[in-house]
Order: C-alpha cells, then sequence, then structure tokens
C-alpha cells in the first residue's frame, strides 16, 4: 500500500480559478503537446493580461482533482526518451552537451525568453531547473539571476502541531497564491508519508533537508548521526521524487569556534545539528568529506543541491561576520566539485542583515560560488519586529532580489514564534511576491511592468473590478473596498471611500484633461487656468480656509 490509499488521510484542497482570472495554456512551437499554462485576466476593457502561474490543475476548472492518485505525470514521456550523456541525466550535463531539453523549452516559453538562452545559463550555472526524474508531475520552473526572481514557502508538521491534511492543504494554498517552490521541513511524526502526499500531489519543485529526518531515525541525538543513515535518507528521498535538498556540508569543525562570541550563535537548525556532530566527535562533517559520492547520489536522480548557510547570522549584531563567510567559502568549493559531476546548484544566504550590509553578501556570493543562483532568507533589516516579520524580511529580500538573488524564502508573520497556519501562508506568500516582483522591476525584467501599466490604467479609469482582478489578492482588495462602498454602482465610480468624491486625485486629474480639452487648452495651461478660476472664487468667499460642508 503506498501513502496515498491511506483512505483515512483525507485533505481537502482549494481548487477553483483564481478570483478574476482562467486557465489557459500555450502550446510551444515544434515540440509535440508540451504546453505551458498561464493566468488569465480578462479586463472590462476588452484587453487581457496573461500571467506567470505556479497554481497547477487546481486553478483549472477543467480538471479533475483526485488528491489520492496525485497530480498527472507531465514529464513522463519526456524523461523515458532520455539517452545519458557523459553517463548523467541532469539538466545540467545535458545543457553541457549543447541539448535543449523539453524542461528547457517549457520555462522558457514561461519566462518569455529563448530556449538557447535557458540552455546557456543552466550551462554555466548561473541557473538551475530542480526537477528530480521521480517528480514527473512538477511543471518545471528556472531559478536565476536572469529570469524572474521566484519564492519559495516553506511547509512542514512539527513534533506539536499539523496534520498530512493541513500539510497538502497549504501546499496548494502556497502555490495558488504564487509559491515557485514549495519545502517540507517536516519533523514529526509520519515524514515520509508526509512527503509522499505532498510530492505527488505538487506542480511545483519539492525541497527538503534530508538532516531533519535523518536525526529523527536516531531519536534527536544528533552524536547519533553516521553518514551511511543521512545517506540511506538522502536516497530514500530521491526515490520519492524530492526535487533540491538543502545540504549544510559548509559547516566544519574549524568554524563552529568562530561563533562562540555571537549575539545569537547558530540559528539554523541544520547547521546546529551538524555542528553538534562535529564537536561531538571531534571530526570533520561528514557531509563535507562525503561530498562526492553525495554528488553521485543526486547525480542519478537530477536532484539540485541547495548549500545550506548553517552560520548565518540569526541577529542584526552578526551579520557579515567571520563564520558566516567562511562558511560561504566553502560553499563556493563545494559548488565547483559539484558542478563537475554535473549536478546542479544554488546557495543559501541569510538571515539577518541590516540594509548597507546587504549588497556584500550578493557580491561575495557571485565571486566564491561562481554566480551560482542565491537563495535567501529575508533578510530581514531589523530584529525589533517580531509578528510582524514577514515585513521587516521582505524589505532585505526586495533589495537582495533587486541586488541578482535568484529566489526569496519567505517569513511567515509567526517567525520566531510559532508554526505559520494557512493564514500565515498566504500572507507570506503575498509579502514575498511583493518582494520578487519589485526587484523584477528594478531589474528591468522585460515583462514585469505590463501588469503595473495595466493595474494603473484600470486604477485611472476607475475599473474597480479589473484594479481588482490585477491585484495579487483580489478577495482582499475587493473585500477592503466593500467594507465602505458595496453597492455595485460603486464599481465604476470615479471615487472610493478613502478621499471621498470631492477629493479624488485621479478624478481632478481627468477633470482637469476635459477643461483642457473643452477649451482647446494644454494640461498645464489648463492647470493655470482652473488655478486662477479657483482664486477668484476662493476671493468670492471672502478668503476662508474651511467652509462649512454643503452638500450638492
Ligand atoms: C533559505 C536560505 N537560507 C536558509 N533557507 C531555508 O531555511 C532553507 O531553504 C530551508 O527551508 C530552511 C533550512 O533551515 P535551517 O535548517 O538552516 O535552519
Ligand atoms: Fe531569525
Amino acid at each position: 500500500m503506498t501513502a496515498l490509499d491511506d483512505r483515512s488521510v483525507r485533505p481537502s484542497v482549494t481548487t477553483g480559478p483564481i478570483t478574476g482570472s482562467r486557465k489557459v495554456y500555450r502550446d510551444i512551437d515544434g515540440t509535440a503537446g508540451i504546453r505551458v499554462p498561464f493566468r488569465r485576466v480578462d479586463l472590462t476593457n476588452g484587453e487581457h493580461i496573461e500571467l506567470y502561474d505556479t497554481s497547477g490543475p487546481y486553478t483549472d476548472d477543467n480538471a479533475t482533482i483526485d488528491v489520492h492518485s496525485g497530480l498527472a505525470p507531465l514529464r513522463a514521456s519526456w524523461i523515458a526518451g532520455r539517452e545519458p550523456v557523459n553517463g548523467a541525466v541532469s539538466q545540467l550535463a545535458y545543457a553541457k552537451a549543447g541539448i535543449i531539453t523539453e524542461e528547457m523549452r517549457y520555462v522558457a516559453a514561461r519566462e518569455g525568453v529563448d530556449a538557447e538562452f535557458v540552455r546557456n545559463e543552466v550551462a554555466i550555472g548561473r541557473a538551475v531547473i530542480p526537477v528530480n526524474r521521480r517528480h514527473p508531475e512538477v511543471e518545471p520552473a528556472i531559478i536565476g539571476k536572469k529570469f524572474l526572481v521566484k519564492i519559495n514557502a516553506n511547509i512542514g508538521n512539527s513534533a506539536v502541531s499539523s496534520s498530512i491534511e493541513d500539510e497538502v492543504d497549504k501546499l496548494v494554498w502556497a502555490t495558488r497564491w504564487g509559491a515557485d517552490t514549495v519545502m517540507d521541513l517536516s519533523t514529526g511524526k509520519r515524514i515520509h508519508e508526509t512527503r509522499e502526499w505532498i510530492v505527488r500531489n505538487s506542480p511545483v519543485p519539492i525541497g527538503t533537508v534530508p538532516i531533519y529526518q535523518a536525526l529523527e531515525k536516531v531519536n534527536g541525538d544528533p552524536a547519533a548521526l553516521t553518514w551511511e543513515i543521512y545517506r540511506d535518507t538522502v536516497i530514500e528521498q530521491c526515490e520519492q521524487g524530492v526535487d533540491y535538498m538543502t545540504v549544510h556540508a559548509g559547516v566544519l569543525l574549524r568554524y563552529v569556534p568562530l561563533t562562540a562570541k555571537r549575539v545569537t550563535g547558530i540559528v539554523s537548525r541544520g547547521g546546529s545539528i551538524m555542528a553538534a556532530w562535529c564537536l561531538a566527535h571531534h571530526r570533520e562533517s561528514f557531509l563535507y568529506t562525503n561530498f562526492v559520492e553525495l554528488c553521485e547520489i543526486l547525480r542519478e536522480y537530477d536532484v539540485t543541491f541547495s548549500l545550506g548557510d548553517g552560520l548565518r547570522p540569526g541577529s542584526i549584531a552578526d551579520a557579515n561576520d567571520a563564520a558566516q563567510f567562511a562558511e560561504l567559502r566553502t560553499l563556493g568549493e563545494l559548488t565547483h566539485i559539484a558542478r563537475e559531476h554535473d549536478v546542479q546548484v544554488m546557495i543559501e544566504g541569510p538571515g539577518h542583515v541590516p540594509m548597507h550590509k546587504i549588497a556584500e553578501n550578493v557580491r561575495l556570493e557571485e565571486e566564491l560560488c561562481g554566480e551560482a543562483p542565491f537563495y535567501t532568507l529575508g533578510p530581514l533589516a531589523t530584529d525589533i519586529a517580531p509578528a510582524y516579520d514577514h515585513i521587516t524580511s521582505a524589505i532585505g529580500a526586495a533589495q537582495i532580489g533587486w541586488l541578482g538573488t535568484a529566489m526569496l524564502c519567505y517569513v511567515t508573520p509567526k517567525e520566531h514564534l510559532g508554526l505559520p497556519n494557512r493564514d500565515d501562508v498566504k500572507t507570506g506568500v503575498i509579502t514575498y511576491k511583493i518582494a520578487a516582483h519589485s526587484a523584477d522591476l528594478a531589474k528591468g525584467h522585460p515583462r514585469a511592468q505590463e501588469r503595473d501599466d495595466a493595474l494603473s490604467k484600470a486604477r485611472f479609469e476607475f475599473r474597480w473590478t479589473d484594479q481588482f482582478n490585477l491585484s495579487l489578492d483580489p478577495d482582499t482588495a475587493r473585500s477592503f473596498h466593500d467594507e465602505t462602498l458595496p453597492a455595485e454602482p460603486a464599481k465604476t465610480a470615479h471615487f472610493c471611500s478613502m478621499c471621498g468624491p470631492k477629493f479624488c486625485s485621479m478624478r481632478i486629474t481627468q477633470d482637469v484633461r476635459k477643461y483642457a480639452e473643452e477649451h482647446g487648452l494644454t494640461d498645464m495651461a489648463a492647470i493655470d487656468a482652473g488655478m486662477e478660476e479657483m482664486s477668484d472664487r476662493f476671493h468670492e468667499h471672502g478668503r476662508q480656509v474651511y467652509l462649512p460642508v454643503v452638500d450638492s
């Protein structure tokens, strides 16, 4: 019996289109039946816009969803027909050999770029396509600084909270709002089953941190860990279809003392487990000493390394210190070994970093790790706002994204306080979409501004419904509007309750333009003329700044 046959587990997931949009698919020229999904927003003025879509078949009205069978294996036929090159089947091996895979075509169509451009970015290691051969259900996505900035949402149960049902629901919920990848960080009971449910039902790449499960296998005692237990756990997860894995192989024995004087020591879970093991045995980390064997395992499945930042700063005080950058140097060394073995690599980054110290992180990462995609946790730009750390971290995330970070790991309002529930997941995802999209705009991504322009135009023309539907969270935008003006005519009204009908700047601008047209003036001349009129009226009304309200 596989985990999905267990009928006592009954996840209920959210399906159906996102308000104001519908799923469409575009065929890719020159391929046999490869279709790429988009979310199409039809506007009331007859225009439309197609948006990058991470939500999988769940938002497709024509798809049948059965969580007990999992999603359809989109990539099965692509994978089956593939011969190894130089003994490897990874996207990196193919890219280096000059071969454009179906996955590369797929991501090229999603991003609106050329497939050859994608191949080259993968070949030089500046981008990764994390797609385990055992996860045929995944809709391929690319992570690299030349592409749209991606976001990751962490889910997973802990020893004290949450069930399989809750986690499957969070997976679908997170991708609905735009999570590009999801990491299952489960540490509690039934880790293997939970992951099986998540992988089989996931349209996005799934990441894990195998050391967490390895630690469960030795009842939580880091000193009892062995390379063999860890290796078998990695193989177990590779077999299941995990697409990328956090490996804290840069935490070396000699770096541990560098954290002694820190304000917050080692805050990474994986980092602290490895530090404890190194100290207990007084030996070099088994992740580091067995790294080549690890490469050989990951290569077989085309699993991507996410080299963990086990020594990332956990406070503003510890940012950019000797321990953090010593580890980064080692991650650079490991990046080159992995690439020689045709294994794709990303590099994890901080954490907690004040704004003036952010740029140095990107510069060093690019230099030491050969521009491998950087994947950071925020960073939080200040430590003083527990319960609002989605915001403190989005400030850092937007900046580091602008500077070239390829993927941003979300932080929810529960960070430092507890396990996020589904509302926190949505808040975290939307917050990080804001950071990622702001970075895309600043980087000048060719298509990023389309959506801003469409929304701005809708706002200026008082097409309220279009404004809601173009937004990251149409339901909340509409409900905020309707709190004060629920009536249907208000959806075309030339004002909202923020400023009321008399003080709407947008309406006044439109009046200025109309006045100009009627009087054959340019906008500036119209403003001058209008000003003079107003000035005359000011004098007429006895030069009073505040007049009694008169209903018009
Ligand atoms: C991302 C960047 N730096 C850390 N992360 C994420 O933190 C990583 O991808 C994973 O989701 C989690 C690992 O946490 P620990 O074990 O390093 O605390
Ligand atoms: Fe933290």
